[in-house]
């Protein structure tokens, strides 16, 4: 990964690449696009006008990850959400989530560490200073972004707290407020929102919290003030709006491993030979394309992460 400076984007620039302006071509003759569609998957998408597509297609400001991908244009990367505290309906988190409050904002870091300590996030914004990731980000659901974040290794925080030898593994929650968050009030799923990470997979270096975007800070509907991600780990891992944060010894039971066990694991790595129960996870569709495209092992980040799961069975440990 080659880290880019968060001046040297410019989100303004006008790019049509070549590819994707044909295809505008046959959008006009009326193409019909074939979205995944799945019970609690991907929403049905309808086929955008002319206009529509040539508006994200100009979003995309022409800089691409280390695979050559174009970035998701702002605009898809803001309006088109997975976080169900707002709601099930991904058009519709930017609008409903545009009055959550995130200042002030406090996060607990404790459990088996040495220094616990509980961060304002102005002191995290000071202390961490943002770095540029660039990071494919895929849903289980079957779609996918390329997404310039800011934020800096989780390491680092960690590291500052002093994990003591107990800890094994890093426990993560979100904000429980259901006035705000009136998703919480869905008592399908076990709130707040928990995630969880092996220690040495939340101190590998892509494992980042995040506080931006585009070089803007976080709006609301991609988890502000501060979000983990784990590239190479399917969306649901990089949870949003986080408050607590634990050094655990026992493998923590995420919202969705509580949920649904025999379809979301602890580990949850992109694996395109390990299916959903319910759909395949060959291929994916990156927002703003039209085709689908095949999906890499550990979302492309086979060589930085593989070694983390030498000797496992990845059908076992799903
Ligand atoms: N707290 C919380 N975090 C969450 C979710 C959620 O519903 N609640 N959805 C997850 C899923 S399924 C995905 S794909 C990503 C989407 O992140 P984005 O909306 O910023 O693209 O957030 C993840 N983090
Ligand atoms: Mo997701």
């Amino acid at each position: 990964m080659v880290p880019v400076k968060p001046s040297e984007i410019t989100s303004e620039e006008v790019y049509i690449n070549r590819k994707q302006f044909m295809k505008l071509g046959a959008l006009a003759l009326g193409a019909t696009i074939l979205a995944g569609c799945t019970p609690g998957g991907e929403t049905k998408t309808s086929v955008p006008t002319v206009a529509e597509a040539t508006e994200q297609i100009t979003q995309q400001n022409g800089q691409t990850d280390e695979l050559g991908a174009p970035f998701t244009s702002f605009k898809n990367v803001t309006n088109y959400n997975n976080y169900y505290e707002f709601t099930t309906t991904k058009e519709l988190v930017a609008s409903l989530s545009k009055d959550f409050k995130t200042d002030p904002w406090s996060v607990e870091v404790g459990g088996l560490v040495n220094k616990p300590k509980t961060f304002g996030i102005e002191d995290i914004l000071k202390k961490y200073p943002g770095e540029e990731r660039i990071y494919r980000l895929r849903c289980v659901e079957g779609w996918s972004m390329v997404i310039p974040w800011l934020g800096f290794p989780l390491g680092k925080l960690l590291a500052d707290v002093e994990p003591t030898s107990d800890a094994k593994f890093v426990r993560f929650k979100t904000l429980l407020d259901p006035e705000q968050m009136p998703g919480q009030n869905d008592a399908w799923f076990e709130w707040p929102y928990t995630e969880g990470l092996r220690l040495d997979e939340a101190m590998h270096d892509l494992t980042i919290l995040s506080t931006g975007l585009y070089g803007k800070e976080l709006l609301p509907q991609n988890g502000a003030p501060l979000r983990l991600v784990v590239p190479w780990k399917y969306g649901f891992k990089s949870i949003k709006a986080i408050v607590r944060i634990d050094l655990v010894r026992e493998m923590p039971t995420s919202l969705w491993m509580a949920a649904s066990p025999n379809e979301y694991g602890f580990y949850s790595n992109v694996n395109p030979t390990v299916d959903h129960q319910r759909w395949s996870q060959a291929t994916e569709r990156r927002i703003g394309e039209l085709d689908r495209q095949k999906t890499l092992m550990f979302n492309g980040y086979e060589d930085e992460v593989a070694h983390l799961y030498d000797g496992m069975d990845l059908k076992v440990n799903f």
